[in-house]
């Protein structure tokens, strides 16, 4: 028996009315996770309502219930408890849920690392793939039936967060559970379609402006000879290049693998011009370079190889100021 979610199952046992929430800026398992868990409670009769305070992405909208999440929570609740999933900290669940006055219990279901425990119920397991991974475990210890509909949210989860089964997290236990949603009704090429082969011309525009951007800078204090020589790859995206293609801003969030995909590099970084002198920092590290670590020392989170933060400061600022502690970490991880 799996008694990691006792106390979560309690709460919907207790509960009849429920909030499920995620991060801001949401990405495949944000939105999967999300929905998974509501569309669970809705199939055992349970009222839930599901919050993310940003836009559902256009890729995701096929997902089942996508049309059912709402992006306010004024004059909600009282909620007899809330399900926050893939967030590290209350205050990336957005503005409309740390204003919310009555949550109820939060049980906070989470993979990252960088989790902080903010809940009232926590259940992190750093091992997961995907939060999606552990709404499954949730759905099975609870003794939910996982229907199609919730299939179709967990693969997406699972998938997306494992970059469709090619990272480290992509271990045994994922690749069982996504073939067990698989026959549970989940349609591996339907879904990858809708994921990976839809995106509107002017997200490639977009790439097209970011691609230019490129720098490659060598890590290694000159670098000892026949030894691999550390590099960093970075991108830049700008608001007017936003303004010029007009793409949306979540498009641009897979550049950074192309900065990471480069052979000799080993850590990629995307700068996203997000405000005035301000820049949102995606970091993708291939091997030993912990880029949780370093977002963390921004005032970040993330996982070993994806991580990120928020800084200000002029371009020029950030990306002297990060490219400084990168190589300071891939000197000492790497031993260059
Ligand atoms: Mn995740």
């Amino acid at each position: 028996m799996d008694k990691r979610f006792d106390k979560a199952i309690e709460e919907i046992q207790k509960g009849k009315k429920f909030l499920v929430v995620s991060h801001v800026s949401p990405e495949g398992d944000a939105v999967g996770s999300l929905l998974g868990v509501a569309l669970a409670l809705r199939s055992i009769g349970k009222d839930a309502t599901a919050y993310l305070e940003d836009p559902v992405p256009d890729l995701f909208k096929f997902l089942p219930g996508a049309e059912t999440v709402v992006h306010s929570l004024e004059g909600a609740g009282p909620f007899d408890a809330t399900f926050a999933v893939d967030c590290g900290q209350r205050e990336r669940l957005g503005k409309g849920f740390v204003n919310l006055k009555a949550p109820g219990r939060v049980v906070n279901i989470d993979h990252h690392a960088t989790n902080d425990c903010f809940g009232d119920v926590n259940v992190i397991v750093p091992d997961a793939s995907a939060a999606g991974e552990l709404v499954y475990d949730l759905c099975k210890a609870a003794d939910i039936p996982i229907n199609r509909d919730i299939a179709v949210n967990l693969y997406v989860a699972i998938h997306t967060d494992t970059g469709s089964f090619r990272y480290s997290s992509a271990t045994s236990e994922a690749f069982i559970k996504a073939g067990e949603l698989v026959r549970l009704g989940a349609e591996p090429w339907d879904i990858s379609r809708r994921v990976y082969e839809n995106h509107p011309a002017r997200k490639y525009k977009l790439l097209g402006m970011v691609l230019s951007t490129l720098d490659i800078i060598d890590a290694a204090n000159g670098g000892a000879e026949g030894n691999h020589s550390p590099k960093i790859a970075t991108l830049v995206v700008t608001k007017d290049m936003f303004r010029q293609t007009g793409a949306e801003k979540d498009q641009a969030d897979g550049f950074v693998n192309y900065a990471r995909g480069i052979e000799g590099v080993d850590v990629g970084v995307l700068f996203r011009e997000t405000g005035q002198e301000e820049y949102k920092v995606s970091m993708r590290s291939k091997g030993d370079v912990d880029v949780a670590e370093i977002s963390q020392g921004f005032g970040g989170g993330g996982h070993r190889n994806a991580a990120g933060f928020t800084m200000k400061g002029s371009l020029d600022f950030v990306k002297t100021e990060v490219v400084a502690i990168i190589k300071e970490r891939m000197r000492a991880a790497l031993k260059v």
